[in-house]
């Protein structure tokens, strides 16, 4: 019996590579956690954007207590069963009527993580909406093969090489709006992108990229994990410890050290590089 999700959207996810929405902090716990990230953004400018907005739940409390909320690992462990590690995490921040957004793309493109027996979660922190750029999936698109990406290095996206899977059928696209608190999940070649941010408000996402099976290898570099839950018996990635201060010098330096590891990583034999 799933533990977060139901049969139904165990079968979803199964048949169209990604399920939403699925409820996990209540109003008042998710108006706290949004005030705690933007008190941050505030104490520390630039530690959370441009390439600062990736792992930053190896130095603030707040972010790594949504990587390993239980609520969120249930829904995991309904996908990928009960050993999970913490593999990363993205915050995808859109400013009221900025320009930013994300081209079609499949997250195992670049991420060396393989086999794909992984799945990434993103939580609305504020309401996501379809006119502040909301994620959009090509339901099905996770059951073929990896497609070609054409490296844009495109000025307003916001993915490390503006990469892009060309000549998709937009109508077949599905919209993911999702209240403050909720969560969805995606498979790794699940084709998606989202929009720009044409409203008066902050779209904040903060996307758990990745939680993957211990078996999962990273064949482009190295990673830090966390043990989620469960047990790490291949032991195939480094360690990275659980925060209990925030920006503590520990801490900021071993994040320093997994964001170089990670844009090793995505920018693996490219040889531009981008703001991320
Ligand atoms: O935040 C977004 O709009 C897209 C994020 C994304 O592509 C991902 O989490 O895989």
């Amino acid at each position: 019996m799933p533990k977060r999700l139901t049969v139904a959207q165990q079968e979803t996810y199964a048949r169209d590579g990604y399920v939403a929405p699925i409820d996990i902090f209540s109003a008042d716990e998710i108006a706290e956690i949004r005030a705690e990230i933007e008190d941050a953004e505030a104490r520390w400018p630039h530690a959370l954007d441009g390439a600062g907005r990736n792992n930053g739940h190896l130095a603030l409390p707040v972010l790594d207590r949504i990587v390993h909320d239980s609520r969120i690992l249930d829904a995991v462990e309904d996908v990928i069963g009960a050993h999970i590690l913490a593999a990363g995490s993205t915050l995808f921040i859109k400013e009221p009527n900025s320009g930013g957004f994300i081209s079609w793309h499949q997250d195992a493109r670049y991420a060396g993580m393989e086999p794909h027996d992984w799945v990434t979660g993103w939580l609305a922190v504020s309401n996501v909406t379809e006119e502040n750029g909301c994620m959009r999936m090509i339901p099905g698109s996770h059951i073929d093969p990896l497609r070609d990406h054409v490296d844009t290095f495109g000025e307003d996206n916001l993915l490390t090489r503006g990469q892009e899977v060309q000549g998709i059928d937009e109508s077949k696209a599905v919209s993911l709006p999702l209240k403050p608190g909720q969560l969805s999940l995606h498979h790794p070649r699940i084709v998606h992108g989202s929009g720009p941010n044409i409203s008066n408000e902050r779209r904040i996402g903060f996307a758990l990229q990745s939680y993957i099976a211990p078996s999962v290898e990273q064949v482009l570099g190295e990673m830090y994990v966390q043990r989620a839950r469960g047990t790490d018996g291949p032991k195939h990635h480094l360690e990275a410890p659980r925060v209990q201060e925030a920006m503590t010098d520990a801490a900021v330096a071993l994040r320093i050290d997994a964001n170089q590891k990670l844009a090793d990583i995505l920018y693996a034999g490219s040889e531009q590089k981008g703001k991320y």
